[in-house]
């Protein structure tokens, strides 16, 4: 044997039992991780259809529920979904559930209580996890009101776990044995080439140069790159696990959609130049749900935000095509302003989209008007911005993402023009059930419009069921339950639930001083002793949020506890919002009138019991208020999401501080661990007030850290990301089908 072989073959024996043991503890690791990313996926899908499986659970629509679980199992990590019922009954299940998956097999799985247990039902509140080869579940109790109604089951194919497991094994081996063969090769080399002139030697082996007739150390670099490449999309592609953040976006816009710009078109502005008193330019950024979601994407993405230019000095801080870079001294992404004359803003803002679907679509007893008049200026105003989006396009495949309710015609507009063009659209707002959305004379117009897009989003699977069963009451249109989505004159456009979050950690926690500064800062505002009880409310002044019913619900708190009086004081901040409709002046008056009889009837000396701030503040105060306060009621009687409880909670990183949150915010269907309160019912809201107030330091802190984790893991990159990780595939379907279609034509 040659002194070369002599030395490799050991070592190469030795290297490999040792990625061989390497393999086996990552693939143990990994599988645990894997494990606990299903299990966290689950409870995902289940906290955001939870409210709806109940609803149809509750009127017995089973076929309803089996529907909701056929959408859950398109994900890949779900083979199936299944539910029981407390006596072993099954209630539904998705189609590709194991026959031999019964609900009497499920409970012994579970280890749950005999039906009539009621107790040990009660007392069942943890999701279990079983393994069984390939396959693992997850069964979850299905809780309504202190009441368990019966189990509902993940079933998990976990076979993507073992192929990325044998990825990893064939990872392992393959870098061990490039590791195995280079020490080799460089150990026999360094004797070779000690005899020779080897510093010229190893430069050119470096480059790539062959020696003695071999490749250098070239191609091996290039194929452990492309290893690691490789496993890199296998892993993103599959969801992956780990944080979202700014960066992860950012390389999957970079990977999956080429790198191509985003183009938003929005209604409000992310940043309003104002001319202030004295003359000079501010930079304000305005109370809106929107913007605080989607400003953290395009500084994460980059493009262009379309909006409409409203502020004072925004014409004069802009160039000839309104446009302006921000965010100002960190300039990374565009706003391009759109102008509007005094008719349109009445018009289109103030009228169709603000008198009109605003209160269409929220249950607040406020009635739509619709005029004609408003109809044509929100049509000409809808064309304007589309024609601004599709002026920005840099290429024939551009990816336009249109916000809200002011621009449903925006969709079908641009595609008309950009037909290669990916139109994501998303609806921030509740989409409400069929019948009340026909009393929309524009119906028809709105659907058609929302439906140029190629992905249609909205915050609850709710508001998709509602959406498609409009489409399927008014419209000629197929709906393709299997995909969810209607497919309208040929094309197909998916209809999705994407609940959005905030960015996480949040930029200005960050910006502002410790909780105990921000608590002696804004309790010394307010003249308050440090031991005084502080809650906080923070909205737009706008009559969906409930402003009126958190007040009365503070009066009824210190009517019956008379022990509050002079130390609980609740802080009412309200931006004052669309000031123009006599509805939202209306309801200011409304607001402070109320405000100012609790302070009459209770208020003593220097203590007012409810303080209410009717003016814009700058995220930095919001954000002390929220860290200062010790509790937060959001009291929305109807509300797609609600950001400020997830800004709250984003806030408290001391895991202090209660969050009391209106059942009907798409919120209290994720923030599971806050005091669920239906607003209208004045016992209730104020018996949370009064038990959040009561409430023990390690129990806020465990609830608080629970919905901390959620939002550290489901934050507004994981939202934009999953929309466009959808967006890609179909953009990567389209180009497929459409090469075919060439290839077809040419022959
Ligand atoms: C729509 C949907 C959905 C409040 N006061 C001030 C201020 N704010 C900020 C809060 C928060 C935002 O405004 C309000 O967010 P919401 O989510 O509660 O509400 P909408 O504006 O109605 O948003 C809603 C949202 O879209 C996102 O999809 O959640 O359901 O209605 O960020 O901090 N901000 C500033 N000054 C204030 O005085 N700067």
């Amino acid at each position: 044997m040659s002194r070369a072989a002599r030395f490799v073959l050991p070592l190469v024996v030795v290297l490999g039992l040792m990625a061989w043991i390497a393999s086996l503890v990552a693939n143990s690791v990994t599988r645990r991780w894997f494990e606990k990313d299903v299990q966290v996926r689950a409870h995902g899908a289940f906290a955001v259809s939870r409210q709806a499986v109940i609803h149809h659970w509750r009127s017995g629509r089973r076929q309803a529920v089996g529907r909701i679980f056929e959408g859950m199992a398109h994900d890949r990590l779900f083979l199936a979904v299944a539910a029981c019922s407390r006596d072993g009954t099954p209630v539904a299940r998705s189609p590709r559930t194991p026959a031999q998956l019964t609900c009497r097999k499920l409970a012994t799985m579970a280890g749950v209580p005999r039906p009539a247990d009621e107790a040990a039902w009660r007392a069942w509140t943890r999701a279990v996890a079983v393994h069984e080869g390939n396959v693992d579940l997850t069964i979850l109790p299905l809780r309504d009101r202190g009441q368990t109604l019966g189990m509902v089951a993940f079933v998990h194919d976990m076979s993507f776990a073992a192929e990325r497991e044998a990825a990893t094994e064939s990872f392992y081996l393959a870098a061990f044995a490039i590791l195995a063969l280079a020490a080799a090769g460089f150990t026999v080399l360094v004797g070779t080439l000690s005899e020779r002139r080897w510093i010229t030697q190893v430069r050119g082996l470096l480059r790539g140069d062959p020696v003695d007739g071999a490749a250098g150390f070239g191609p091996i670099v290039r194929d452990f790159r492309e290893l690691v490449a490789r496993v890199q999309a296998e892993a993103e592609s599959a969801g992956g696990a780990g944080a979202w953040t700014p960066e992860r976006l950012r390389q999957l816009v970079g990977r999956h959609l080429s790198g191509e710009k985003i183009i938003i078109v929005a209604n409000r502005e992310p940043y309003i130049h104002e001319r202030g008193a004295g003359g000079e330019i501010e930079v304000l950024h305005p109370a809106s749900g929107l913007v605080t979601a989607l400003e953290p994407i395009m500084r994460a993405c980059s493009g262009v935000w379309v909006g409409h230019g409203s502020g004072s000095a925004d014409r004069e801080t802009a160039d000839s095509q309104g446009r302006v870079a921000v965010p100002p001294g960190e300039e990374s992404y565009a706003i391009r302003r759109v102008w509007l004359g005094p008719d349109e803003e009445r018009g289109y803002y103030e009228g169709f989209a603000n008198e009109g679907l605003w209160p269409l679509c929220h249950i607040a007893h406020t009635r739509p008007i619709f005029r004609g008049e408003d109809w044509m200026h929100y049509q000409r105003v809808n064309r304007k911005f589309a024609a601004a989006a599709c002026a920005e396009a840099t290429s024939d495949e551009p990816i336009v993402f249109v916000q809200d309710y002011h621009f449903a015609l925006v969709p079908r507009l641009v595609r008309a023009r950009e037909p290669r063009a990916t139109v994501l659209a998303f609806w921030h707002i509740p989409w409400p059930n069929s019948e009340h959305f026909g009393i929309c004379p524009l119906r028809y117009e709105i659907m058609e419009g929302l439906l140029g897009s190629s992905i249609l989003g909205f915050q609850t699977q709710l508001h998709c069921n509602n959406f498609l069963d409009a489409v399927d009451r008014y419209m000629e249109a197929r709906i393709d339950r299997e995909r969810q989505a209607v497919v309208y004159q040929g094309r197909v456009t998916l209809v999705r639930p994407y609940p959005i979050s905030v960015e996480w950690p949040i930029r200005w926690v960050q910006a502002v001083p410790s909780v105990d500064e921000c608590r002696r800062e804004v309790l010394g505002e307010l003249g308050l002793p440090p031991d005084a009880i502080l809650g906080l409310g923070v909205d737009r002044l706008d009559y969906t949020k409930g402003i009126e019913e958190r007040l009365r619900a503070v009066e009824r708190l210190l009517e019956r506890f008379p022990a509050l009086r002079g130390r609980f004081t609740f802080v009412q901040i309200a931006a004052p919002s669309r000031t123009p409709i006599e509805r939202y002046r209306e309801l200011r008056r409304q607001v402070e009138a109320l405000a100012a009889s609790i302070n009459a009837r209770f208020g003593s000396g220097s203590w007012h019991p409810v303080v209410l701030r009717c003016e814009h503040h700058e995220p930095p105060r919001v954000f002390r208020h929220y860290r200062a306060a010790d509790l937060c009621y959001v009291s929305s009687l109807h509300d797609g999401m609600n950001l400020v409880a997830k800004e709250f909670v984003a806030a408290r990183d001391d895991e202090r501080g209660v969050l009391i949150l209106s059942h009907f915010t798409g919120a209290a269907r994720e923030l599971t661990e806050a005091l669920v309160v239906n607003p209208y019912d004045l016992e209730q809201a104020s018996a949370a007030l009064a038990a959040a107030i009561a409430m023990p330091a390690d129990e806020q802190a465990e609830r608080m850290r629970s919905m901390r984790a959620f939002l550290a893991d489901f934050n507004v990159y994981r939202w934009a990301g999953r929309i466009l990780v959808d967006a890609a595939r179909l953009r990567q379907r389209y180009r497929f089908s459409s090469s075919a279609l060439e290839r077809a034509s040419v022959r």
